[in-house]
């Protein structure tokens, strides 16, 4: 399904880039062209005559980039707007201080058990304490299997080999782990061959159980057009806040994923990439479809458009002296004044610090080692707290950046606290002395 949504994506592209001139019809055209690429992927009617308008909107009238011809951009739009269609790029917000249940559902065979290790290992390397409940009680061996692959990850599996009634398991399993000081418990139930009535009622009856946080629909990345239809039915018995897309290294190259974002107008947060534990990443859109639109020459383009829009330094520094750091910027700087190797050789051989005494060499190797440390714990936070560290205010969102790390709380504190004075004293040099040096570096 994808290979051809790639082709007649491709291919209308390549009109444009052969054309002599770019104008109303061109653009018609290609709005056409893109219309029936989209809806021979199910992508839902709607959605498309969005993308569509926008398209036509943006293409004639916006104002180039510097360097970018009409053409180039009308790329770069379709790019956007695709990307724009399957959400953009998303990650579930974990709430701290009490336990969120995640329910993994999808037909036979679509990759839940293995996804709920997948997760497992990742979330607990991000420092959650996480829990799993093996609600399959349809397929012979399916809790060995949940708990031979979740030993991979060191978490604990609860599951009951007699009762075949998994709501009561799914019940029994949150009352197990209820005490534990968990984060995170994730819910492996069983598939049938299509998305049955019957498996569609266990899943709501399941959900009326668990009220999870979220629901996580996981797709089978090969299975091309059945993606809408199956998506839309499980969204009707439960409603899906995220999907996966499983099995994204075979030759399918990952069919359904706008399909599935379409029925559900749920984002996909992971990608299966393999059989082993893993095998996992984090989606992102505009990577998706830039593979998508990959032929040649539209790669070149995206890529040049990627380039200058990845934050250039100098826009970077301004927001550092506008007193507006997050801890992005702050690692950044810390990065950057470490990159010329080390700093106390650095430091030694500038002619104005030859006089630098032995206390004050201390300080930069002590600077270096804690730089070391604070990337772990950066590793350990997600996105949302890197750009607003303030999120960071109670002791069980410390503990879990902490224990993802492998440091102490002290030292997760000691980053906060460093990060804080830092951005003070940008803020109250807000003005003259930093922004005098920028000026002589000639980006003021
Ligand atoms: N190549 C590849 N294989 C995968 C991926 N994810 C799962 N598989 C394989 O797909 C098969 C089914 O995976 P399971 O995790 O058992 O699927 P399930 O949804 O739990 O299946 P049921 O329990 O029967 O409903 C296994 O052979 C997995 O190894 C993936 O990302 N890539
Ligand atoms: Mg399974």
């Amino acid at each position: 399904m994808l290979d051809g949504l790639r082709e007649n994506l491709g291919s209308a592209l390549k009109k444009v880039l052969k054309s002599s001139t770019v104008d109303k019809e061109l653009i018609d055209e290609l709005a056409k062209d893109v219309q029936r690429a989209l809806i021979q992927s199910d992508v839902n009617v709607r959605l498309i005559l969005e993308v569509t308008k926008r398209l036509k909107e943006r293409a004639l009238d916006e104002d180039l980039p510097p360097g970018f011809s009409r053409k180039n951009h009308i790329v770069k739009i379709l790019h956007d707007e695709l990307a724009g269609l399957l959400g953009g790029d998303s990650e579930f917000e974990f709430q701290s201080g009490k336990q969120n249940k995640v329910l993994l559902l999808g037909i036979q065979g679509s990759g839940k058990t293995t996804m709920a290790s997948k997760l497992s290992r990742l979330l607990t390397r991000q420092g959650y304490k996480v829990g799993v409940v093996g609600a399959d009680t349809y397929r012979p061996g399916a809790l060995v299997q949940l708990r031979t692959m979740c030993e991979k990850a060191g978490v604990e599996v609860y599951g009951e080999e007699k009762n075949d009634d998994a709501v009561a398991v799914v019940g029994n399993g949150l009352r197990h782990f209820e005490r534990q000081p968990l984060d995170i418990i994730l819910i492996d139930t069983a598939g049938r061959h299509k998305q049955e009535q019957e498996l569609l009622d266990e899943m709501s009856r399941i959900g009326a159980v668990a009220s999870p946080d979220m629901a996580m629909l996981v797709i089978d990345g090969t299975i091309g057009q059945q993606c809408f239809g199956q998506a839309e039915a499980f969204h009707k018995a439960i409603p899906v806040g995220g999907i996966i897309i499983t099995k994204m290294d075979s030759s399918a190259k990952g069919g359904g994923a706008l399909a599935a974002a379409a029925a559900t107008g749920a984002h996909v947060m992971y990608i299966g990439t393999g059989e082993r534990i893993d095998d996992l990443e984090k989606f992102s859109s505009s990577g998706f479809v830039g593979r998508l639109l990959g032929i040649g020459d539209v790669q070149a383009i995206l890529e040049h458009f990627k380039r200058i829009e990845e934050e250039s330094d100098e826009v970077r520094m301004k927001r550092i002296m506008g007193g507006k750091m997050n801890m992005e910027d702050y690692f950044y700087q810390l990065e950057e004044f470490t990159k010329s190797g080390s700093m106390r050789g650095m430091l030694e051989n500038l002619p104005g610090f030859s006089g630098a005494g032995p206390d004050q060499l201390d300080k930069v190797d002590k600077l270096e080692e804690n730089i070391e440390k604070w990337r772990y714990i950066m590793q350990s936070m997600t996105p949302a707290e890197k750009a607003d560290p303030d999120l960071i205010k109670n002791a069980s969102r410390t503990q879990r950046i902490a224990r993802g790390s492998g440091m102490p709380d002290s030292e997760v504190k000691n980053l906060l606290k460093t990060y804080k004075t830092s951005k003070n004293m940008m803020k109250a040099a807000k003005g003259r002395a930093m922004r005098d040096m920028l000026k002589r570096m000639g980006i003021g």
